[in-house]
Parts: structure tokens; C-alpha cells; sequence
């Protein structure tokens, strides 16, 4: 069977994250997002049909030809947006045969696919989705199910409880007759949820299976904190490849990468992930759910916290880097300090397409694009956001976001 992983989205609300980058490219726990979806529909799948667009040229030039063993061709989405539009692109492959497909930026564990797989075969279905109870489906579209059919989905019903569309289906290749009838919605965007929408219409088998693991829809910055922390929890196992010198602590389980160096006086309390040919130390202090990449160095009197720091990026002196991503190829002055606290302790607000969300979190601290330089003694607040390639002048107060490609100096 084929697998279909959509992968062509703009991550606009991951900015200034996805600046350069498709959103599935980030990494977290050391891994791009695609290379987690791959990993876990694997054993279902003999070939993987990548669909792309934004900076596709990222994606390729990592991903190559091959996963494990198994092919991988990329199909670009020429026409049109959203998801419905998405699958359509892979037509030449899948039309002969069921398939697979997943959103790329999507988190889940790999029963979920097995349960699915199951369901389909078991009613001979024509598409089956997985779904999941949530509390508040405010942001999830939801599935109206009776006995074992779908009957609908609705697009984000609001804060009611329900099961949500997890972005995971088995289709027949009927799903492009329906494809091509679906309008634009709301958004001006093609959705494959109005598809499935139509078939049911048409009395189609739509049947859908129960997942009760983890899964993470990575929309915005905060969800890659979240699906970091449970990787970190979950898989990570201690193991160090890289050269600890007497004097440091290390608390498992903590992963080390070759060719990285911990100097005397770290203290690193585990789950920690660091990646090869990193310098960290003397005299740091790295607590839980740190990811921090290749060719990183953390210096003396930093402490990181609960962060993503992407490969190539240096918090090198007296730096405080806390619930915070910083991208690939960045340097913090010293002295620079996230803040992820408010005075008043409510929850961190982040603007995200121009709106103020919510994060839902008390403790969030900045988000920091790629190729950034902060000066000595920048004080960031609380989940603002400094754009990809701009430099921060020392001593300044970021208590606005900064967009890309930016000087910005007292
Ligand atoms: P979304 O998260 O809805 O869209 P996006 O990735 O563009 O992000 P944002 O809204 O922040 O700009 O997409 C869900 C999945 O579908 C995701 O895996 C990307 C994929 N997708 C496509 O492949 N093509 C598309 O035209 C769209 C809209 C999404």
C-alpha cells in the first residue's frame, strides 16, 4: 500500500519558525517532523508519495529517495489550496489502489494506523478516519459518528466535547471522483473533511476507529514544545556517544551524540537530548525536556530549560533560555535572557497570523527564528517571536515581535 503524506503547507502560523522552511522540516527531539510520521506509518506502507510545495527544495534534499529501504517520490501541488487538493496531486500514484494518507504535521503513535487498517478492512469501507475524544474541540473539526459509520464532520463546533479528526484516513481511489466535485470553503480552501462530507451524502461507507494515544497537531509554536516533552518522556533512552569529562553530572536518561563534549561542572538532569559535535560547558545547567542539536555550544552559566535549540545555535554566556525555541544558525549574546513568566502569572499570549492566541501555558519564553544575533544583556518577554536573519542590538528590550531580515538597534 501507498502511503500519501501531505507535506505542501505554508506553516504560516509557525512563523517565523517555517521563515525558510516547510513546517514538517523543524525539528523536534532532534528530528524533523516528517522523519517521525515516516518512521510510524512505516510498517503499513512499500512506498512513500510525499506531496510538496513551499521550499520543497528543503525537504527533498533531505528526505532523498529512499526511507528505510522504501521508495519515496515527491508529487508537487500545483493547483489550488487545501488538503482535498493535496491528496488530488497524488493521483497518477493511488488511483488504482486504496492508500494511506497523512497530514505531515501531525504527531501519533503507530496502533493508531493498525486500529484504522482494521476498521477499514473489517466494513470494506470506502474511507475511514481516525478520531480522538477531546474535552474542547475548539480547534479540531469534529466527527459526528453512529454505531460504526461517520455521519459527518463539522468543522471547529467550539469549546464541546466530541470526537476530532486526527488528519489520518484510508481511502478508496473513489475518493477523486469526490474530489473533484468539492467547493471551496469558507477559507478558499479545498478540504478533504468536505469531501468525506459529500461521499457520506452519496451513502458511502465513511467508518472511522478510536485512538486513545498521543497525537499532537503541530499548528503553532507551543505544540512543538509539547510534542518535544513527550518524546523526550516517552522514547528517549540514555545512551552516551560523546565525551563526558570528569566533574560534569548526568542524570538519565540523557542522549549524547558523537563527537560531542560535556566540560566539567554541567549538571544535566535528563530526559535531555543533545546531538553530535556540540560543546556544552563548564559549568552549565541543562534541566528537563531540552532538545539541543548538532554543532551546538552552550556555554558557561547558561541554563536552558524545557527548549528546543536547533542545530548550529549558541546560548554561549550567562544565558537563560527558558520553554523557548531558538532556530538553526542562531547566537544569543551574553547575557541574553528569555523570560517565560508573567508578573502576573497568566497565561503567555503569542500573536499568530496577526491575532493574539492563548498559548494555555504560564511558562512560555521566546521563539526565535534561524540566523538570528542577539547583542549582549537582550532581554526577551514572554512569547514573543524574533524573525529569521534580523539582529538584535545589545542591551535592547524585545517586548514586540521583530520580523525577518531586520537591523534593529537603540
Ligand atoms: P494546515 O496545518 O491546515 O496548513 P499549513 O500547513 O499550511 O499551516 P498554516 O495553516 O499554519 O499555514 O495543513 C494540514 C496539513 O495539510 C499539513 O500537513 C499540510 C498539508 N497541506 C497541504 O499539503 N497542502 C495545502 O494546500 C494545505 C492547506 C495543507
Amino acid at each position: 500500500m501507498k502511503g500519501v503524506i501531505l507535506a505542501a503547507g505554508k506553516g504560516e502560523r509557525l512563523r517565523p519558525l517555517t521563515d525558510d522552511r516547510p513546517k514538517v522540516m523543524l525539528k523536534v527531539a532532534n528530528k524533523p517532523i516528517i522523519e517521525h510520521v515516516l518512521e510510524n506509518i512505516y510498517p503499513f506502507v512499500d512506498e512513500f508519495i510525499v506531496v510538496v510545495r513551499y521550499h520543497k527544495e528543503k525537504l527533498m534534499e533531505h528526505l532523498g529517495d529512499e526511507y528505510g529501504g522504501k521508495p519515496i517520490t515527491y508529487v508537487e501541488q500545483v493547483q489550488g489550496e487545501g488538503t482535498a487538493k493535496a491528496i488530488y496531486s497524488a493521483i497518477k500514484y493511488t488511483e488504482n489502489e486504496e492508500f494511506l494518507t497523512v497530514n505531515g504535521d501531525i504527531y501519533f503513535e503507530r496502533e493508531g494506523i493498525k486500529t484504522l487498517l482494521q476498521a477499514f478492512r473489517k466494513h470494506n469501507a470506502d474511507a475511514a478516519l481516525l478520531v480522538k475524544e477531546f474535552k474542547d474541540l475548539s480547534h479540531f473539526g469534529m466527527v459526528e459518528i453512529e454505531n460504526e459509520s461517520v455521519k459527518a464532520i463539522k468543522e471547529k463546533p467550539g469549546a464541546i466535547s466530541g470526537y476530532a479528526n486526527l488528519g489520518i484516513y484510508f481511502f478508496k481511489p473513489e475518493i477523486f471522483e469526490f474530489i473533484e466535485k468539492t467547493g471551496e470553503s469558507e477559507r478558499g480552501e479545498y478540504e478533504i473533511t468536505d469531501t468525506i462530507n459529500l461521499m457520506i451524502k452519496e451513502n458511502r461507507k465513511v467508518t472511522y476507529a478510536v485512538y486513545e494515544g498521543y497525537w499532537n497537531d503541530i499548528g503553532r509554536p507551543w505544540n512543538l514544545l509539547e510534542l518535544n516533552e513527550y518524546l523526550l518522556k516517552n522514547h528517549l533512552k540514555h545512551n552516551i556517544k560523546g565525551i563526558v569529562e570528569e566533574g560534569a553530572t548526568i542524570i538519565p536518561p540523557v542522549e549524547i551524540g558523537e563527537g560531542t563534549v560535556v566540560r566539567s561542572g554541567a549538571y544535566i538532569i535528563g530526559p535531555v537530548k543533545i546531538g553530535k559535535n556540540s560543546k556544552i560547558g563548564p559549568n552549565c545547567f541543562i534541566r528537563p525536556y531540552t532538545s539541543i542539536g548538532n554543532k551546538c555550544h552552550v556555554g558557561n552559566a547558561v541554563e536552558i530549560k524545557n527548549s528546543i535549540i536547533m542545530d548550529h545555535s549558541n546560548a554561549p554566556h550567562l544565558n537563560y533560555v527558558g520553554d523557548s525555541i531558538i532556530g538553526e544558525n542562531t547566537n544569543l549574546g551574553a547575557g541574553t535572557i528569555t523570560a517565560n513568566l508573567r508578573h502576573d502569572n497568566k497565561n503567555i499570549k503569542v500573536e499568530i497570523k496577526g491575532k493574539l492566541e492563548d498559548s494555555g501555558r504560564r511558562k512560555l519564553g521566546a521563539i526565535i527564528g534561524h540566523n538570528v544575533k542577539t547583542g549582549i544583556n537582550v532581554t526577551i518577554y514572554p512569547g514573543r517571536k524574533i524573525g529569521s536573519n534580523s539582529f538584535v542590538g545589545p542591551g535592547l528590550i524585545v517586548d514586540k515581535n521583530i520580523p525577518p531580515n531586520v537591523l534593529v538597534v537603540a
